[in-house]
């Protein structure tokens, strides 16, 4: 029998910011498996799915490994020269023709955790001089950006969980259980939840019982949309009799805000929510009994119609609470490539500037253009070329009726790619670039970790075929276009030590030097908590802002359609909210090798309404369109509901979604709370 020899590397996984230690054993260039580390400091040997699904995500079948432009209408293999020198050619034209502002570029995911390349592409941007950015935050979470921004001075601010001390953790619209959290990672979420129920209570408000629920001490469910209700009866009764020296030194707007929450007594709440006032009674009494508490949000909260409102009371909630800032509440994350302690914080209360011409109503917020306007700023001759740097455009933005035909039509669709898909097939241009395993990396996006770390991990694996440095194409692509790239840039990414000559210009002014951290590989340093930066930016800015005008006028507005809404008798069977929902085995669009199926969850009732059976196949339809799945029947959702995961290839649920349905404050679109109806497929059209 022939030896095999198998070496282990060992790395972290950058599928998603828990950043979970991981052993690769790998035989020839092959990965035979992906397995976690127990030595890692933080995931002590945990992962999940996905983390050990790398090798195969390596192995994809359809994985690009050569570049490819359109010749007569197909995408065929052509060098690097060649390609690169028409992508810049075409854009020089554009630019010159009708101005920088044509050419549009999203920082997708994909790129999102390759830091080198990141950087670079901003450097593009900056060559181009084009306005027209846009990145997941618009079809994620605007609403803690904004609300970083109008009640703490900065929109990077983010409060999180004192994991080791708080009584009472409320997630909202969050199943890290699934996720490993929103925007904070939690990289072993079932130890840490667990932690916290064992200590004192877990609540979690989410209209579905979660998986999150299941291990939390108590779970309510309101109507989608409606949690700032719950918060707003909440700090109407906290209100009175709250600490005046919160009240009075470190706030400004209380009566604003005592004004705006007045409405909201429990008759009100239980109207607009559905949830009884029980609840609300045994919510408020946890709350008093902790003291200082935790508020962690989602995309439940993010991607629906009272996202800023829920935001924002749940900040509001936590400020009243004295838990900002504060043991036994909330810590906020310093940075580590960019150390907010070290300097003056700014003050940033208006993050706001001019937008696409299209959509006039739009603003850009802190410097994105909303994702939803993409269809119609193409459609208008404003955008005329697009760099798609890691996004799987068709499957995460919006209205894929109004995206397709836009992006079909434009002379310039670069996509910057690992595997194929329905975005890559329709790019004039096709860019394959290194995986996750095929380069060195650090952390980007150092405050979403849960600690005040940094790692860093060599490649694996050599890359395959044609592949090159993220940063490589960027710069050559400046190069061409006329711009100037630092000269200390290497020229070839394939000079040994290029990469990680890249990756220690991000650390210039970080927390340690790249040389520290490449031989230790993972750095902590420890918290400050209370952290006094946080106290004097917070004094700087007068106060926390307790009730920011865009807000209130936004609660009246909100509050009344929900009012209405609730009121309304004459709501059709089988006319449901829809809502989103992630899956353990899948990324947004990636993953699909490894199985999920798109189950369309329905409460049994509901169901039967429409008689609508376990596994039958339905058809979901909003204003906007139309797919089939197969029915899941489970009383953990609650009536008037129905849960459909995104990012499947063939029952796309932004085929539903309505890139013109936004929030009018940032330009977020609405993933959750889409009216639909759910019908059982005619048998005719079943077989
Ligand atoms: N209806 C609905 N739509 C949604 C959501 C929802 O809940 N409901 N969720 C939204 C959210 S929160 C987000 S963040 C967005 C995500 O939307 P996207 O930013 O489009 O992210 P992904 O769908 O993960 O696609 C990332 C792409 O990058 C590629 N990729 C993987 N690794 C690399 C790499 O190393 N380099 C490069 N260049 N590419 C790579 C993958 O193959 C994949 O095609 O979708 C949003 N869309
Ligand atoms: N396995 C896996 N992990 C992922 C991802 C993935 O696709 N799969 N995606 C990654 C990305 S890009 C992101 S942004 C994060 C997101 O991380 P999370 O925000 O934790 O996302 P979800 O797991 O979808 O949890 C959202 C919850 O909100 C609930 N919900 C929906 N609407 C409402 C509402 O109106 N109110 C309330 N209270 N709840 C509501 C849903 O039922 C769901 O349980 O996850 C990341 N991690
Ligand atoms: S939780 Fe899973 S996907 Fe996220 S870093 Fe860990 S192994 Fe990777
Ligand atoms: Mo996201």
């Amino acid at each position: 029998m022939a030896e095999t020899l198998i070496r282990t590397e060992r790395s972290y996984c950058r599928v998603c910011t828990s950043q979970c230690g991981i052993l690769v054993d790998i035989e020839g260039e092959h990965v035979v498996r992906v397995r976690g580390d127990k030595e890692h400091p933080v995931s002590r040997g945990y992962t999940c799915p996905k983390g050990r699904a790398l090798g195969e995500a390596h192995h994809h079948p359809r994985r690009i490994e050569r570049p490819m432009m359109r010749i007569d209408g197909t995408l065929q293999p052509a060098g690097w020269e060649p390609i690169l020198d028409d992508i810049a050619a075409k854009l020089r034209h554009t630019i010159d023709t009708y101005g920088p502002a044509s050419v549009g570029i999203f920082f997708g995911s994909g790129i999102g955790m390759d830091p080198a390349a990141y950087r670079m592409a901003e450097a593009l941007q900056a060559a181009i001089g084009t306005p027209a950015k846009f990145s997941p935050l618009t079809i994620d979470g605007t609403a803690k950006t904004l609300i970083g921004s109008l009640v703490g001075g900065f929109p990077g601010f983010s409060p999180r969980p004192d994991y080791e001390r708080a009584d009472l953790v409320i997630y909202i619209g969050t199943n890290p259980m699934i996720s490993h959290g929103h925007t904070v990672a939690i990289p072993n979420p079932a130890l840490t939840i667990k932690a916290s129920a064992a200590r004192g209570e877990v609540w979690v408000i989410d209209p579905r019982r979660s998986e999150t629920a299941g291990f939390a001490t108590r779970h309510l469910a309101p109507r989608p949309g409606t949690d700032y209700a719950v918060l707003a009866y909440l700090i109407r009764a906290l209100l009175e009799g709250a600490d005046e020296t919160v009240l009075g030194e470190r706030a400004i707007g209380v009566e604003a805000l005592r004004l705006a929450v007045d409405p909201f007594t429990a008759s009100h709440v239980v109207e607009i929510a559905d949830v009884t006032p029980a609840d609300l009674d045994d919510l408020l009494a946890s709350v008093r009994k902790a003291g200082r508490l935790a508020v962690e949000t989602g995309t439940g909260v993010t991607m629906s119609v009272g996202a800023n409102l829920t935001q924002w009371l749940a900040w509001v909630l936590m400020i009243i609470t004295d838990s900002m800032n504060r043991p036994g509440g909330t810590w906020f994350h310093p940075g580590f490539v960019n150390c907010f302690d070290m300097f003056e914080l700014p003050l940033i209360t208006a993050p706001f500037g001019p937008g696409p011409k299209s959509r006039p109503e739009l603003p850009s917020f802190v410097g994105d253009w909303p994702c939803a306007a993409v269809p119609d700023e193409i459609e208008a001759g404003n955008i005329r070329a697009f760099l798609n740097l890691g996004g799987s455009l068709l499957r995460s933005f919006p209205d894929s009726h109004a995206l397709r035909p836009a992006l079909e039509s434009l002379d310039l669709l670069v996509t910057v790619e690992i595997t194929e898909n329905e975005t890559s097939a329709i790019s004039s241009h096709v860019l394959p670039t290194r995986d996750q395993l095929e380069r060195p990396d650090i952390s980007l996006w150092d405050f979403l970790s849960p600690n005040v770390d940094m790692q860093y991990t060599p490649a694996s694996l050599k890359p395959v075929g044609d592949r090159r440095a993220g940063w490589w194409i960027f710069a050559e692509l400046i190069r061409r276009l006329g711009g100037e790239v630092p000269a200390d840039v290497p020229a070839d990414d394939r000079e040994p030590g290029a990469d990680d000559h890249m990756l220690s210009r991000i650390l210039a002014y970080s927390r340690c030097g790249f040389e520290q951290l490449a031989e230790k590989r993972y750095i902590e340093v420890a918290r400050e908590f209370p952290a006094p930066w946080v106290d004097a930016h917070v004094a700087r800015l007068g106060g926390w802002q307790l009730a920011p005008p865009q807000l209130l006028a936004q609660l009246d507005e909100v509050s009344a359609a929900h009012l209405a809404a609730a009121r309304r008798l004459d709501r059709l069977p089988g006319s449901l909210l829809l809502i989103p929902r992630r899956q353990r085995r899948k990324l947004n669009a990636q993953f699909d090798f490894l199985g999920e199926a798109l189950d369309v969850m329905l409460n049994p009732e509901d169901a039967a309404l429409s008689a609508i059976g376990e596994g039958s196949e339905v058809i979901v339809r909003s204003t906007r369109g139309e797919i089939v799945g197969v029915a899941r029947l489970d009383d953990s959702i609650r009536r008037g509901v129905v849960s459909v995961p995104h990012g499947h290839p063939d029952a796309n649920v932004n085929m539903l979604s309505d890139a013109q349905v936004v929030d009018t404050i940032t330009g977020m679109v609405r993933y959750s709370g889409i009216e639909v109806s759910v019908e059982a497929m005619p048998l005719t059209m079943a077989q």
